[in-house]
């Protein structure tokens, strides 16, 4: 058996609250070693990843990694919230009382680390001396070296960060196994993953899964879960799935912070590491400070502060390209260190390709592997370049720390955090969302974050036109029951003697051939820029009964070619297609238990104002 107090000690980990819990998961896990890990032995640990075969090289500082094929996502039955106290179930928080599972959890996990090296990973979820940072150390256990690697670009990773906390013993204990991918049943009956954040004793227990947000402990059970139960508890902050960005406006030298949900496959990352259109460069220049996660607090001037709590970016690969997404290319050029998981690969010239990378396939097959390490060209030729049979998969991504994107702000590891000018909520509509409309009322705005969802992609998914809700884009994410979660949320707002400006937005407004009317990517920084004008009083756009929308004129289309007609129909609001939406909300709104009376009162105005529309 390992002597974990020496292990530590000797890597400066003296702190006993941390022998403690290392000593207590070792002995359910039972590794064969154990090592603690900093950022500093990045370069060693790649070398044995390749040594061992677990990466590929993929051009100078480049790596490729594939995942066991039925690894390849977040698995949202398989997450569970545990608590202790059953009123904290949720309709989506997938509860189950803490005595229950963790029994089951632990079972599984029980010496399923034989033979392997548990790594110690201390790590913080906030830039140091953050008013925050009691909330944001961890400690991750995990029995995957990958996982190591991805931990030291997602988040701020060290012994020597760690033991400068002001409070060393608040951490979040964060235990990863990965389990015997090849024998976990996934998605059987017998499935044994589970990923469990057990909030009310901040203690996250992940089994089976070596991928992404099921295996980086940092970012979405504890950035997001565990954040958003400790938001909850302690009253101070909110932990939300949003992307932060600055509208640096260089004539006036005036700078915008918005922060913005969307549900996952809606263009966050896009929309954070934005270029401004050429005809808007020379005035305009977006700071990208986050493309998943912020956290949210009162400031002592009575502002709304923000900070992305992580170090790095897990973007989704597919699309990304010079014109959807310049900056993640730049994010992932040679010698950034990047890390790529399951994109295509070619084993001769260590390139790797995507779906939406380029326009064409790479003109030669040869040597190229698909995800799952199939070889193209031992395809029949008809499944070789043919989009249903594709190269990469769809979830494939990309992982670079936040100091490789061109567009990091430099206020990006200002513990102080920004001021928060507006928040977005972000859809996926075919018709019934107009570009952007502004929600003056601050419960209104709540309301509509409640209400937000996409579209359900295909008709065996749902009704054309009808929504899966995801709250906030909160939905796999929410520990809070969703009533609580609303009122504290209102509770934030209502401490804030400058509030932030609420606005909903959508890109993906269809003509009747399917086509979009906006071309999204670069010019939605056009919408922003009225929202706040808007906010600053330059704008004062058409009152709707669903919140305000930009005139036409108000609109800034400079460059853009675009006609009047299509302005015409992304601005408009369809009352009666809003009528059927608010049925649908309402039955949505009312799974809730709980729900603050000042969320109805939201709804019942708005219901008001569409009757009231002749
Ligand atoms: C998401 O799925 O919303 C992610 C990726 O950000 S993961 O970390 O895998 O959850
Ligand atoms: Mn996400």
């Amino acid at each position: 058996m390992v002597d974990v107090a020496q292990v530590l000690n000797a890597a400066g980990l003296t702190n006993p609250a941390v022998i403690e819990y290392v000593q207590e998961w070792a002995d359910v896990t039972r590794p064969a070693r154990i090592e603690v890990v900093s950022a500093s032995d990045d370069a060693r640990l790649l070398q044995e990843a390749l040594d061992a075969g677990e990466l590929e090289p993929a051009g100078e500082g480049l790596y490729y990694s594939q995942s066991y094929w039925k690894d390849t996502a977040r698995s949202e039955e398989r997450t569970i919230v545990a608590t202790s106290d059953p009123e904290d179930k949720g309709v989506y928080n997938n509860w189950r009382h803490s005595d229950e599972i963790k029994p089951i959890v632990i079972g599984n996990m029980t010496g399923a680390s034989e033979g392997k090296t548990m790594y110690v990973i201390p790590y913080l979820m906030s830039a140091p001396g953050s008013p925050l940072e009691e909330f944001a150390a961890g400690i991750e256990l995990t029995d995957n070296r990958s996982v190591v690697l991805q931990m030291i670009r997602m988040a701020r990773v060290g012994v020597e960060t760690f033991n400068a906390l002001a409070d060393p013993d608040s951490f979040v204990r964060a235990v990863h196994v990965t389990g015997d991918l090849e024998n976990l049943g996934q998605g059987t009956p017998e499935d044994k993953r589970y990923f469990v954040t057990v909030a009310d004793e901040r203690t996250i227990l992940h089994f089976g899964s070596s991928y992404g947000g099921n295996a980086l402990l940092g970012k979405i059970a504890h950035g997001l879960r565990q954040a958003n139960w400790d938001g909850g508890a302690s009253g101070k902050f909110l932990g939300e799935q949003y992307m932060l960005i600055a509208i640096h406006d260089k004539q006036t030298g005036k700078k915008y912070h918005i922060a913005g949900g969307f549900p996952s496959a809606s263009g966050k990352t896009n929309l954070a590491m934005m270029v401004p259109p050429d005809a808007l460069g020379d005035r305009y220049y977006v700071e990208f400070f986050g493309d998943d996660i912020a956290w949210m607090w009162v400031g002592d001037d009575g502002k709304l502060y923000g900070m992305n709590p992580e170090f790095g970016v897990f973007g989704v690969a597919i699309d990304t390209n010079e014109k959807t997404n310049p900056n993640a290319l730049a994010a992932v050029q040679p010698k950034t260190g990047a890390i790529f998981t399951n994109t295509a690969y070619n084993v001769n010239t260590h390139e790797t390709w995507w779906e939406g990378k380029t326009p064409d396939y790479p003109t030669d097959v040869t040597g190229w592997r698909d995800w799952k390490g199939g070889l193209i060209s031992e395809r029949p030729e008809a499944e070789q370049r043919n989009k249903e049979f594709v190269w990469a998969h769809p979830n494939c991504r990309f992982t670079s720390t936040m100091s490789n994107v061109p567009n990091e702000s430099p206020d990006y590891n200002d513990p102080a955090g920004v001021p928060i000018d507006g928040i977005i909520y972000g859809g996926r509509t075919r018709d019934r969302e107009p570009l952007i409309r502004a929600i003056t009322d601050p419960a209104e705005g709540v309301y509509d974050g409640l209400t937000l969802g996409a579209e359900a992609t295909a008709a065996a998914e749902g009704v054309a036109g009808q929504l899966r809700y995801d709250p906030m884009s909160m939905r796999p994410f929410l520990a809070l029951p969703e009533g609580r979660y609303a009122q504290h949320f209102l509770n934030i707002l209502d401490q804030l003697t400058d509030k932030p400006l609420f606005a909903h937005v959508n890109w993906f407004q269809r003509d009747a051939d399917g086509g979009y009317l906006w071309p999204g990517y670069s010019e939605n920084l056009r919408a922003l820029l009225w929202m706040m004008d808007y906010r600053e009083g330059r704008a004062t756009g058409t009152q709707t009964p669903v919140g305000v929308v930009p005139t036409k004129e108000e609109l800034n289309l400079d460059g853009l070619d675009i006609d009047d007609e299509t302005i015409d129909q992304l601005l408009a609001i369809d009352v009666d297609r809003w009528k059927q939406e608010i049925e649908l909300r309402e039955a949505h709104l009312k799974q809730f238990r709980g729900l603050p009376q000042e969320i109805w009162d939201a709804h019942h105005r708005v219901a008001k104002a569409l009757d009231d529309e002749v």
